[in-house]
């Protein structure tokens, strides 16, 4: 068993469909500000691992415009939690460029560190479309036309950032 340390329900649910040997737990960890994900994550990582017992990860994720200069990038969470889409709908008003990617970066811990990384390209839409959480309705991947909320979690994880990081992770675990 590998506890995904999270209190986001919707990241689990999706990590689970790719890795069936997984159980969410909620420990709070620091999020440190810093340019990258995967510094975000390695700090978390160091802080839980004196905690937990048994193997586990955490993920930390964002989402970065191109137009926006990265933005909200590291800080997705709490500039979703303030301004939310309609808020960045907002900002890219009159904006034709509307490139932007999603990164997922995994810290896994077994004893020593791996990290893992998604990133999935795409464009920010017009209008928000569909459910999903988080940017989902406002993210459209490279070669889809639907947002990441018109999709379900199985067709969402074949083009997303964690979708990537998590299968990563996977092949470690379980090596041809
Ligand atoms: P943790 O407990 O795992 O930290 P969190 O929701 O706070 O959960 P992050 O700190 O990694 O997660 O923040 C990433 C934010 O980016 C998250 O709150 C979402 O708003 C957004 N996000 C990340 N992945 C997403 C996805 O697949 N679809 C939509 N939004 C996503």
């Amino acid at each position: 068993m590998i506890y995904f340390i999270t209190g986001n329900k919707n990241k689990y649910i999706e990590a689970k469909k790719i890795i069936k040997d997984i159980e969410m737990k909620h420990i709070p960890y620091p999020e440190i500000q810093a340019d990258k994900l995967e510094d975000v994550a390695e700090f978390g990582e160091e802080y839980l691992k004196k905690q937990v017992n048994e193997k586990f990860f955490i993920e930390d994720s964002g989402i970065f415009i191109d137009a926006l200069k990265n933005f909200p990038g590291v800080y997705s969470a709490y500039i979703f939690k303030t301004i939310g889409n309609e808020g960045i709908l907002k900002l890219m008003e009159g904006i034709e460029s509307r490139k932007a990617r999603f990164e997922s970066v995994i810290a896994f811990y077994d004893g020593s560190l791996h990290i893992f990384k998604g990133v999935c390209k795409g464009k920010i839409s017009y209008n928000a479309r569909g459910k999903g959480f988080g940017y989902d309705p406002i993210f459209i991947p490279d070669g889809s036309e639907k947002t990441f909320g018109e999709m379900s979690i199985t067709e969402k994880n074949k083009y997303s950032h964690r979708g990537k990081a998590i299968r990563a992770l996977s092949s470690l675990l379980a090596p041809l």
